[in-house]
């Protein structure tokens, strides 16, 4: 039994217990229902269900219960779960975690447009981060995939250093070529057709195919296909991309554990690597997904992925569920 009731106001905890006897006529059973807390931002529409879970270690919903909450009809919607954890050994220092459950319930060791959403939460709860109030409050966040560095620029727009991309085989991981080996260039049958797909890890799996118009591509038909295919074994997320400029390309997404989404950051950050290594694109591009547009430069000398970009909060509210306990 899932309950919605708006509030404006931000809770610090994200939870309250209630326990209710439910009378009926053969047995007396009660019913706890959890209410929770939660925020609901997105990244150019790749939007995400956000919990303040500082006050423990654990996530506070189960897998299935991010599933139900994801759910577009029956849930609140969203592409993702993530959660804000503290980091610190002890509960409640000022050093933070995200983790993120896909709308299939899957963890991903890290999101891009997830983890500028959980900064500007962070912000809106009044976390300061800042070295300098003009230049913006900086949070260094731990995630499955490393320590990230997040920036909230002046403009309003986030900057992510996003870390070194992986290209080794055994690093994605697929099976496709040797594990010491790259995939540049490669061809893969899938759907009876054969793709050449170049793969990058940005902390989770993504393999990228040059199109030469993206919306001839049959997203739902294809993403699953390559998602699930054997080369895999982690699955992957899919990047179909049609090159308009050495500067700018357009991108079509089938996300792992979330099918076809609006933008993937990490997958705009792989694109724009895969597009340096096959010399289609400049380290420096502008990455057009259908809700909105990246800023994405892979820098030379670090060797490190900066993704910028924008993250809005939709809305505050809570959510009731129900357990019978007999
Ligand atoms: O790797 C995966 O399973 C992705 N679905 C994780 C989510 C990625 C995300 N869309 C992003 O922006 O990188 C949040």
């Amino acid at each position: 039994m899932v309950q919605f009731i708006a509030n404006q106001k931000m809770h610090s905890t994200p939870l309250e217990l209630e326990h209710r006897p439910l009378i009926s006529d053969m047995t007396s059973q009660t019913i706890t229902s959890i209410t929770y807390h939660f925020s609901k931002y997105h990244g150019l529409g790749n939007d995400f269900i956000l919990i303040d879970n500082r006050d423990r270690e654990e996530p506070y919903l189960s897998t299935e219960d991010a599933i139900k909450f994801c759910d577009r009809h029956f849930g609140i919607g969203a592409d993702g779960v993530i959660f804000l954890l503290s980091a610190g050994l002890d509960v409640g220092s000022d050093t933070y975690r995200m983790r993120i459950f896909n709308s299939d319930g899957s963890e991903p060791e890290m999101c891009g447009n997830g983890i500028r959403c959980l900064a500007k939460f962070m912000q809106d709860l009044g976390i300061s981060g800042g070295i300098s109030p003009q230049a913006g409050d900086r949070y260094s966040i731990t995630t499955n995939a490393g320590l990230m560095g997040v920036q909230l620029n002046p403009d309003g727009e986030i900057t992510v250093d996003m870390g070194e991309p992986r290209l080794l085989a055994q690093e994605i991981p697929t099976t496709l070529v040797n594990p010491d080996q790259k995939v540049i260039d490669v061809p893969l049958e899938v759907n009876g057709q054969v793709w050449n797909v170049t793969t990058v890890s940005m902390g989770n799996p993504h393999c990228i195919t040059f199109v030469e118009n993206v919306d001839s591509i049959s997203l739902a038909e294809l993403g699953i296909k390559f998602e699930h295919h054997p080369v895999f074994p982690q699955r992957t997320n899919t990047e179909f991309i049609e090159v308009v400029s050495s500067s700018y390309m357009k991108m079509r997404v089938w996300e792992r554990g979330a099918g076809a989404t609006l933008a993937c950051g990490t997958g705009a950050c792989a694109s724009v690597v895969a597009g340096v290594l096959n010399g289609k694109c400049d380290r420096l591009c502008t990455v057009n997904l259908p809700g909105g547009d990246l800023k994405i430069h892979w820098d030379l000398e670090t060797n490190h992925v900066l993704m910028t970009g924008t993250a809005d909060k939709v809305f505050s509210g809570i959510i009731k569920t129900g357990i019978i306990q007999c």
